[in-house]
């Protein structure tokens, strides 16, 4: 019999999904808090089994609703296997264990993006144009601190179409008193040559330092690295995919075309195919550092990030694949 879903965990499910929530570290952060309502208002029966069930669904529902941002996926497993490895022996604890699983999860996540700001914001010169795109917490956090230690600096944030989250960070670094100009995305190239650093943010950063943000950053990165202009990301290390380890790759969400042409437009114009890719991969090459909350690295170390924080999954990961390639092998034979 499956337990009912409490409806501000639907609610919070729903605002993920439609870009209520949006930016990789807030979707992370709502999971948690999806999780930790969840377990508070769980109804259901008494068997630690059953809970574990629930919350698995819970997990498969936040799960669902976008794909591209592995920060979604690590909150949810830094929850879950916490749980299911404590083995907890009654309902009392296994309710209090996801409590405290997801309050200690938001609060590294709340943390780990002002250490960004500290680190990153090392790097920032007095005097220094900054170019940033889409609305990315962890590359603001770093404009934001090196604005604050007296630094001059000047920021060109683009608008990021279709859905405009440019003007969210234009919005924030006014509000703090920084100078913002913003640009359309088509500008930067033109824009770069009075540009001195790039800072982004990421979804995903894959196992060979390849980074996946909102779609546009490999054409800055591209005309950054023309430019000479150095190319920062602003990440904290749940950003980083174990999955990419055993070679699975990220998978692009591709939005609804209505964000880019009206419903009469494609009436109009039936034979137009429209695609919306809402991510694009920016290859290592083209990034000087990725700004953690372990420090600054350069791409190539990822892989030496997750091993060093997701070592036991990826170890999960391939006992599974070792599993079923020995499964194949009996059948074999
Ligand atoms: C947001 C986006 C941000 C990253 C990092 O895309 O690409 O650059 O998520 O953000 P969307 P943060 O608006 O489609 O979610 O540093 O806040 O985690």
């Amino acid at each position: 019999m499956s337990t009912i879903i409490p409806e501000d965990v639907v609610k919070i499910a729903d605002d993920i999904k439609t870009m209520r929530i949006r930016g990789a570290g807030r979707i992370a952060r709502a999971a948690a808090l999806a999780l930790k309502i969840a377990a508070e208002k769980y109804s259901g029966r008494k068997e630690v089994s059953e809970f574990i069930r629930y919350i698995d669904e819970i997990a498969k529902l936040l799960l669902s609703t976008r794909p591209t941002a592995v920060s979604l996926p690590n909150a949810v497993m830094y929850v879950t296997s916490r749980l299911k490895r404590t083995k907890p022996a009654a309902l009392d604890e296994a309710i209090s264990l996801v409590v405290r699983y997801s309050n200690e999860f938001i609060e590294y996540s709340r943390t780990a993006t002002e250490k960004i700001g500290l680190i990153g914001s090392r790097r920032i010169q007095d005097g220094d144009a900054i170019l940033t795109h889409c609305n990315s917490s962890a590359a603001v956090s770093v404009i934001i601190h090196a604005f604050k230690q007296g630094k001059n600096i000047r920021v060109y944030a683009t608008e990021t179409r279709p859905k405009f989250q440019g003007h969210i960070t234009a919005k924030a670094l006014l509000s703090e008193g920084i100078d913002v100009t913003l640009i359309p995305d088509s500008a930067v190239r033109y824009i770069m040559k009075k540009v001195d650093k790039v800072i982004v943010g990421a979804d995903t950063v894959a196992a060979n330092g390849a980074v996946v943000n909102k779609i546009g950053t490999s054409n800055i990165a591209l005309a950054a690295k023309e430019a000479r202009v150095r190319m920062f990301v602003a990440a904290e290390t749940y950003k980083f995919s174990p999955a990419t380890v055993i070679g699975e790759l990220v998978e692009i969400e591709e939005r609804s075309p209505l964000e880019i042409v009206s419903e009469e437009y494609l009436r109009e114009n039936p034979n137009v195919r429209v695609r919306n890719p809402a991510f694009d991969v920016t290859p290592p090459e083209y990034i000087d550092a990725i700004i953690t909350e372990e420090g600054l690295i350069p791409p190539q170390a990822a892989f030496l990030v997750l091993i060093e924080k997701f070592g036991w999954i990826i170890q999960d990961y391939f006992m599974k694949e070792f599993k079923s390639v020995r499964e194949e092998y009996e059948e074999w034979y």
